[in-house]
C-alpha cells in the first residue's frame, strides 16, 4: 500500500499551504518534512529529489512532484475534485487561475519592503472586491447551486475558500457585499474533512512571522 504524501517545504504556508488545503479536503492525511536550515535544503538538491531546483515537492505514488500547480492537478484529479469532464475542466482551470493570481499577491507580501506593503495591501483590496469575488459572486448567482462547478465540490472551491481566510485576515469587511460567496465560505467550512483542518493543531499553516521569513532569507542566502 502506498504510503502518505510527503510534502517537503518551509514550516510556513508560502506555496505549499494550498497543496495542504487540497489534501486536506480529499481526506488525505499526509508527512511534513521541513527545510530548517541551509544544510537541508543543500541536501535536498544534492540529491537530485528537485527537478527545477525549486519546492515544493511532494513524494506521491512513487513520483517525486513539483511545480505546484502539477501537484495540485495531480490531486485535483485523483480525488475527483476536477470536474466531471472537459468543459467542467477548463471552467475549473479559468476559475483557479484567476484565485491563483490573488493567491500569489498574499504569497509575495511578506517579502515586500516595508515602506510598500501598506501599498500592496490596498491592491490586493482592490483586487478582491473589483475583479475577483464579483465573478465568483455572479457564477453563483447565475447556477443557484451549492457549488462553484457542476454542483458538486472541486478544487475550486477549496482554493476559493483558502483565499477567502486570507482575504479576511486583511479585512473581514471585504467579503461584506458577497452574499453568496460568504454562504460557500460556510458550507465548505462545515464539510467535516476542512472541519478537521481548520481546527487549531492541524497541519493548516498561521501567517508567516519575522522569525520563520529570517530562515527561509538563511536558507535561500536571500538578504
Ligand atoms: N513555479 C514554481 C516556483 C517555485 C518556487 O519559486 N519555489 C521557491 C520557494 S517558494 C524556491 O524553491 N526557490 C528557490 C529557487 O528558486 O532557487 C512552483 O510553482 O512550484
Amino acid at each position: 500500500m502506498a504510503g502518505k504524501p510527503k510534502l517537503h517545504y518551509f514550516n510556513a504556508r508560502g506555496r505549499m499551504e494550498s497543496i495542504r488545503w487540497l489534501l486536506a479536503a480529499a481526506g488525505v492525511e499526509f508527512e511534513e518534512i521541513f527545510i530548517e536550515t541551509p544544510e537541508d535544503w543543500n541536501k535536498l538538491r544534492n540529491d537530485g529529489y528537485l527537478l527545477f531546483q525549486q519546492v515544493p515537492m511532494v513524494e506521491m505514488d512513487g513520483m517525486k512532484i513539483v511545480q505546484t500547480r502539477a501537484i495540485l492537478n495531480y490531486i485535483a484529479a485523483k480525488y475527483n475534485l476536477y470536474g466531471k469532464d472537459v468543459k467542467e475542466r477548463a471552467l475549473i482551470d479559468m476559475y483557479t487561475e484567476g484565485m491563483a493570481d490573488l493567491n500569489e499577491m498574499f504569497i509575495v507580501l511578506p517579502l515586500c519592503p516595508p515602506d510598500q506593503k501598506d501599498a500592496k495591501i490596498a491592491l490586493i483590496k482592490e483586487r478582491t472586491t473589483d475583479r475577483y469575488l464579483p465573478v465568483f459572486e455572479k457564477v453563483l448567482k447565475s447556477h443557484g447551486q451549492d457549488y462553484l462547478v457542476g454542483n458538486t465540490l472541486s478544487r475550486a472551491d477549496i482554493h476559493l475558500v483558502e483565499l477567502l481566510y486570507y482575504v479576511e485576515e486583511i479585512d473581514p469587511s471585504l467579503l461584506a457585499n458577497f452574499p453568496l460567496v460568504k454562504a460557500l465560505k460556510t458550507r465548505i467550512s462545515n464539510l467535516p474533512a476542512m472541519k478537521k483542518f481548520l481546527q487549531p493543531g492541524s497541519q493548516r499553516k498561521p501567517p508567516i512571522d519575522e522569525k520563520s521569513l529570517e530562515q527561509a532569507r538563511k536558507i535561500f542566502g536571500m538578504k
